[in-house]
């Protein structure tokens, strides 16, 4: 047995990391556009107006805004079955609690997915990719003021009832569970959550820095889940046929020793940095030791048993487990280890693999047990990695070109995880690898952090023409989806 015949093979990508156009056809500020880029020893910097001597890497992006024909067009050449991107909500509604949404707006998605759609590309739409319009950030605090769940819903079934007859998968929030991560990339690129002192700095800050209230992030949190059980219930009263996912931040833990102490914080922080979130939303209601992990956060969590609360949440499950999955790490007690990186915090460093430039420690083996485990944990819903790629320093080399073959020893490997794992009974609908396209990295910045079959000529400088160029793993991956997975 092998990949199914219709399995969704594709790329994905996010609309504030490549479409850059921030300011055009009415389009308003998200949040995503108020931060200045860093790098791997430097966290990303925030300041609450733009600075116009700062370089902000999302304002113009790879400028798929004006270049997303001749985008798509390349990856209909590699084959694609499906593209993930995000709508940047401040494109629909700029302010978003303005009346009226911008028809500008909205004519650019639907210019978009008819240019999927004359290719055969099955878009998968997620709606909030940390896009949270900047007015809901100042004016109410993001979600942790319920008045957003209404914000979010009218934007929602808006794009519902206009792309009805364009788009069949949805995501309603990108990986949710990095809510609960830490200042920046949880309350602010997430929630829309920042304290007033923030809003109102007059210096840059950066985001590692910015004031962090559990109590308000879980409230935040909670109204999120809610929100997007809402949009999950609006959504099939107006398309039955609409498919929605969950999108969960994964990786792979592992107890680092042996000692029971180890294996016990392992399951407990794989039930808070995953499970949590998969479970609210599958399952549709609060895993039981829920509690007691708010009480180890010192979160006051009497929202969990509002009884409207509850049934929305029991009504608005998803319909398919979604998740990114690009690295693994090791769990222990012992605080004196050596640590390592990856996109959900710093744990401990694994003997047994190697990392890529930025340090995320690679390991296709992890993606098999991941994949099981979700398997064995929600059996009747299916998966989809929509996720997982190698971020590198990509040189352009003096005949034009990029030799990658360290990203395709990357994604070999992975892929034949994925097949492992569908011959052992997983049903997988799809894999869209990250950034097809060379695209702004969310968590650093940078351009130079490059992950697409595609080479955009612009650097960290702002320099660079825009212009586009097949790499070695564009020819891979075409073949990769031409066998259907099998020639890898
Ligand atoms: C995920 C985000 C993406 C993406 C990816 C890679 O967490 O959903 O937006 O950027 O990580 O991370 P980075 O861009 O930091 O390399």
């Amino acid at each position: 047995m092998s990949f199914p015949k219709k399995f969704l093979w594709g790329g994905a990508v996010a609309a504030n990391q490549c479409e850059g156009a921030y300011l055009t056809d009415g389009k308003g500020l998200s949040v995503p556009d108020m931060l200045i880029g860093g790098s791997l020893n430097t966290p990303r910097t925030f300041l609450p107006q733009i600075d116009t001597t700062a370089f902000y890497p999302s304002h113009q992006a790879v400028d798929f805004y004006h270049h997303y024909k001749e985008d798509i067009a390349l990856f209909a050449e590699m084959g694609f079955k499906c593209f993930r991107t995000s709508i940047n909500w401040g494109r629909i509604f700029p302010n978003g609690d303005d009346e009226r949404p911008n028809e500008a707006g909205l004519q650019f998605y639907d210019a978009l997915f008819d240019e999927c759609k004359k290719y055969n590309i099955e878009p998968l739409v997620t709606l909030c990719h940390y896009e949270i319009p900047w007015h809901i950030v100042t004016e109410y605090h993001g979600f942790y003021n319920r008045k957003t769940i209404d914000l979010y819903l009218k934007y929602v079934k808006t794009c519902f009832q206009r792309y009805k007859d364009k788009v069949k998968y949805w995501i309603p929030f990108n990986e949710i569970n990095m809510a609960m991560m830490n200042a920046g990339m949880g309350d602010l690129y997430c929630l829309g959550l920042l304290e007033d002192e923030d809003i109102r700095s007059k210096e840059r800050i950066p985001v590692t820095k910015l004031k962090h209230d559990p109590q308000k992030c879980f409230t935040a949190l909670h109204n999120e889940f809610v929100a997007s059980a809402l949009a999950v219930k609006a959504g099939h009263e107006i398309n039955p046929d609409f498919k929605f996912g969950t999108m969960i931040a994964h990786g792979t833990m592992y107890p680092l020793t042996p000692d029971p102490k180890d294996m016990l914080f392992y399951q407990k922080k794989e039930h808070q940095k995953y499970d949590f979130c998969g479970d609210v939303q599958v399952r549709g209601k609060y895993p039981c030791w829920a509690k007691s992990m708010f009480a180890d956060y010192g979160v006051q969590a009497d929202f969990i048993d509002d009884l409207d609360d509850k049934r929305i949440l029991k009504e608005g499950v998803v319909d398919f487990y979604s998740f990114s999955y690009y690295s693994s790490s090791c769990i222990t007690t012992n605080p004196n280890v050596e640590k390592t990186h990856g996109n959900m915090s710093f744990r401990a460093k694994n003997p047994y693999l190697k990392a890529s430039e930025w340090g995320w420690q690679i390991d296709p083996d992890g993606l098999y047990y991941t994949l099981m485990r979700l398997t064995d944990r929600y059996p009747e819903t299916p998966l989809m990695i929509v996720e997982n790629g190698l971020g590198a320093m990509d040189q352009l080399t003096a005949d034009g070109k990029v030799h990658d073959k360290y990203r395709i020893a990357y994604l070999k490997p992975h892929i034949e995880a994925m097949k492992r794992a569908v011959e052992d009974g997983v049903p997988l609908m799809g894999y869209t690898s990250w950034g097809p396209i060379d695209l702004v990295s969310a968590g650093t910045g940078e351009f130079r952090k490059r992950y697409g079959y595609i080479y955009v000529n612009r650097d960290d400088d702002g320099r660079g023409d825009f212009s586009r160029i097949k790499k070695d793993s564009f020819f891979w991956y075409k073949k990769c989806i031409e066998s259907n997975g099998e020639d890898l």
